[in-house]
């Protein structure tokens, strides 16, 4: 643990020297290094903020309403790769738009930013390249115009703009709220921005993709574990690093992912007791000389709780079990010394912290072992070296039992 620690660190450290902060605000201190224009004028506010104190806001108030939010003019000149970041609270009706504009020739024309720049978790491309409520339908509660934003409801955004503004002198991005439908706020509060951020460099600087495969362990699990938890991690840069981190009772562990083909990850949470609360994420490094970094989820972590199926008649008090043998595997190489590897289970409702070990191999009685440590109802061992050996060619039967 303290290994991947130290390595992240020194990545993190990669990450600050390699790329340039082009322009940000986050609308703390005047003056702002962005302008308003149009038909209604974004104002900074206090009443949400996803840094500090202020963020800044507009709202569609009559009909037919276009608004600009423009930043300064800012330069990418000798830096090929460009990313835009910000937050954000969109909350407008589905057919109204918040649209984001760039030029390249400081401000004299404009062109809208479309989908295939978007690398954020929203909906974007498919509802016309623009934000609204309908970008987090749950989490901006697309359904009732009327609701009221919160502070919890802040969304970060990323988009690559390598191809649009990269190595440019005369830049600017305008965010353009909009009554596309020419009827009003319908009742929507309006777009709140914070934290808006370009970064410049020459190398990538695009995060690595990561999705969870299904099944993976969340809300209510009736098994104890061990937890296998697959994810696709991918780069154009390649992956630095994959760790999955997890946290049960305020303490936290980090298991490095093994890549075990192509762009599947995996990590497997040791097995746990009987109404565990456990919540994971996954991060990762891709291998550019930025040293990009993502997560899964994007925010908090996949939580779950471990409890006893009903179902299960009742155990007994104490009842140690042979789980798995782990080596030698169902077809092993013949004639090489080979490990002799179990797990343990403990089937019985009190815990379980030692328990002889008696095995056989090919029917023949072996050395018997001692098992100690700690086991609740149906957790699993770490695993048991019992011995090793040489194996002829065919078949061979080992078989353990709790003594
Ligand atoms: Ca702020
Ligand atoms: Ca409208
Ligand atoms: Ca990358």
């Amino acid at each position: 643990m303290k290994i991947s620690i130290l390595i992240t660190l020194l990545f993190l450290t990669g990450y600050t020297q390699a790329q340039t902060v082009e322009f940000s605000e986050d609308f703390e201190t005047l003056p702002l290094s962005v302008t308003s224009s149009g038909s209604s004028n974004w104002a900074r506010t206090t009443t949400f903020s996803k840094s500090g104190s202020y963020s800044d806001s507009a709202s569609i108030i009559s009909a037919g309403d276009t608004t600009y939010l423009t930043t300064n003019t800012f330069s990418t000149t000798g830096k090929s790769s460009v990313l835009l970041e910000f937050n954000h609270i969109c909350k407008l009706s589905y057919a109204d738009g918040g649209y984001i504009e760039y030029s390249t020739d400081n401000g004299s024309t404009w062109t809208r930013i479309i989908g295939n720049s978007y690398i954020g978790y929203g909906n974007f491309v498919n509802i016309g390249n623009r934000f609204s409520a309908v970008s987090y339908v749950n989490e901006w509660d697309a359904v009732h115009n009327n609701t009221t934003p919160q502070n919890t409801w802040w969304q970060g955004e990323l988009f690559d703009l390598s191809s649009l503004i990269g190595n440019s002198s005369q830049v600017k991005l305008r965010f353009v709220l909009a009554d596309a439908d020419n009827n009003g706020s319908s009742g929507t509060y309006g777009w709140l921005l914070d934290d808006i951020k370009i970064t410049s460099s020459n190398s990538e600087l695009n995060p690595p993709n990561i999705s969870i495969i299904n099944p993976y362990p969340i809300d209510t699990v009736y098994t104890t574990g061990p937890f296998t938890i697959d994810a696709n991690i991918s780069d154009t840069s390649g992956i630095a690093l994959a760790n999955l981190v997890y946290e049960i009772a305020g303490v936290y562990d980090t298991i490095q992912m093994n890549n075990i083909s192509g762009s599947i990850f995996r990590a497997i949470i040791p097995s746990q007791s009987y109404s565990t609360d456990i919540c994971y994420h996954i991060y990762a490094i891709d291998s550019s000389s930025n040293s990009n970094e993502n997560r899964y989820p994007i925010t908090n972590c996949t939580p779950f709780t471990i409890q006893l199926d009903p179902s299960i008649p009742t155990p007994f008090a104490y009842d140690a079990k042979l789980h798995i043998v782990e080596s030698p595997d169902s077809i092993t190489l013949a004639n090489s010394q080979t490990p002799i590897i179990i797990r343990i289970s403990n089937r019985g409702d009190s815990v379980l912290t030692k328990s002889g070990i008696g095995w056989k191999m090919d029917g023949v009685t072996q050395s018997n072992t001692t098992w100690n440590g700690s086991l609740s109802l149906h957790q699993v061992s770490d695993t048991l070296l019992l011995g090793s050996s040489i194996f002829q060619q065919g078949y061979h039967n080992i078989t353990a039992h709790g003594s």
